[in-house]
């Protein structure tokens, strides 16, 4: 990893400022090579210097250069910043400059990827970086933020050193095995692995709330065509979103934007009416409701009540029990409902609104957000939020629930030391000390290019 790598770390697009970043043992020179001001090498780290970026004998811009030495920057290499005019001719040629000069264009993640492989940080704050990049609400900001700064990879490695201590006292059995001593009674370990698993069962829980916060809740507006169900995207995001008309089925294709409602980034989505059709179009729009109705978090369903009988309703509800996914049951048009259906429904959970005169949309709202018991992120709070941790902290889970089986059924010393290895390894997976290019490409193949 000696080459120097160059990438746009602004976004891309005009701007006042655009900063180009290089990183590698050869930034400094490389930028000297097309730079007219002082001589670059000479400067302390952590020092501005103004100066133009040459193209030749061609002035390209006058930039602002930053200087990071090794060890003392983001990546631990010798880094240097750019800071140019923000428009994107400028960008790209000082770009090709810098490319011509030596240095390579950086692969997506590549620099969080060095400060990770140099040791800057573990790759539970390493994805972090990502995350705290990516958040759209201040509870994701502050649950990326507390994970950046080491929360959660301290608490993992507490948990680890419990197990390493653990696996210790069964390989020095085995070390002793012939003659049969028991360094560690059976009891104490059994009761080291449950006290172990309580904490990771409460990680794991997090992921509940860690998930919804840092990649928010897809809810899908269904039911049948002329409910309203446009209307009442539009109400919620406050927009003309959606094409709304007295039309039954006028949505045919999938809509959806985002809303943060308390705290949670919420994406509705708008879906074509429910009902069997002889339109082909209309009917591939049908199939993708049922598409994303399997894959919500939420499901608003609801009817039209001034023109909607009880059987439909029932026979809906029923496969949305099925579905086993969470639903709020709405009956719209209340400004113009028919009085028997509202009495018939009265005592059947129905929320009453209506989507077009905004009537009880925040009573909707309240509902909406009591789905989801979202506690506002402190500092210092240990929340899991990624997927590949979660998984990692359930596969640890069971590996430790088969260690404690096998000692039920007293099975021999070498076993449980293997299943001990394997909880090990899961969760040394989370926090990096075990890892694979495969691993790190993959997580690191996430990131925007410049990051
Ligand atoms: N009176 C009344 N009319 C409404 C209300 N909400 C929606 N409408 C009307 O109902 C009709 C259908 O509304 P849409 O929002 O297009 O219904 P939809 O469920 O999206 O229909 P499809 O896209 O065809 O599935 C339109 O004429 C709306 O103006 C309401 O609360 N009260
Ligand atoms: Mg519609």
């Amino acid at each position: 990893m000696t080459d120097t790598i160059v990438a746009l770390a602004t976004a891309q697009g005009i701007s006042a400022i655009a900063v180009i970043r290089l990183s590698g043992k050869d930034s400094i020179q490389i930028v000297q090579r097309c730079f007219k001001g002082k001589k670059l090498e000479d400067q302390a780290s952590h020092t501005i210097h103004f100066g133009t970026i040459m193209n030749g004998d061609r002035i390209v811009d006058e930039v602002l250069i930053s200087l990071f030495k090794e060890p003392n920057s983001f990546t631990k290499e010798n880094s240097v910043e750019i800071s140019c005019h923000g428009s994107p001719v400028i960008v790209k040629e000082i770009i090709k400059v810098l490319l011509k000069g030596g240095a390579r264009l950086a692969e997506p993640g590549e620099f969080t990827k060095r400060a990770f492989v140099n040791g800057r940080f573990d790759l539970a704050q390493a994805e972090a970086v990502a995350d705290l990049i990516n958040a759209e609400t201040d509870n994701a900001r502050q649950a990326a933020l507390n994970q950046m700064r080491g929360g959660f990879s301290k608490e993992i490695e507490r948990l680890r050193q419990e197990l390493i201590h653990f696996a210790s006292l069964i390989e020095l059995e085995l070390d002793f095995g012939e003659e049969d001593v028991e360094f560690a009674k059976r009891d104490d370990l059994r009761d080291l692995i449950l006290k172990i698993q309580s904490y990771l069962h409460l990680l794991i829980e997090s992921f509940d709330q860690g998930n919804v916060i840092k990649n928010g809740v897809p809810t899908v507006i269904a039911g049948k065509p002329n409910a309203g169900k446009s209307t009442l995207l539009n109400t919620l995001l406050n927009e003309e979103r959606a094409i709304v008309s007295e039309i039954a089925g006028t949505t045919r294709d999938v809509i959806e934007d985002e809303m943060v409602l308390g705290g949670i980034n919420f994406r509705f989505i708008d879906t074509a009416g429910l009902r069997e059709t002889q339109d082909v179009i209309e009917k591939i729009g049908v199939e993708r409701t049922h598409e994303q109705m399997k894959k919500a978090s939420l499901i608003i369903y609801m009817i039209d009540l001034a023109n909607a009988n009880l059987e439909d309703i029932e026979s809906e509800e029923k496969h949305l029990v099925q579905l086993g996914i969470p639903f709020i049951k709405v009956g719209n048009k209340i400004d113009k409902a028919n009085p028997q259906l509202v009495s018939l429904l009265k005592d059947k959970g129905f929320i009453f609104i209506s989507a077009a005169a905004k009537t009880n949309i925040q009573d909707l709202k309240d509902k909406i957000l009591s789905h989801f018991h979202i506690r506002t992120v402190k500092t210092g709070d240990v929340l899991v939020t990624n997927l590949r941790h979660y998984q990692n902290l359930q596969q640890t889970y069971d590996a430790l629930t088969r260690v404690l089986d096998g000692m039920e059924q007293g099975i021999t010393g070498d076993f449980l030391a293997m299943d001990i290895r394997q909880s090990l390894h899961y969760l040394g997976e989370i926090t990096g000390q075990i890892t694979t290019d495969d691993l790190l490409d993959n997580i690191f193949s996430k990131f925007c290019i410049g990051k």
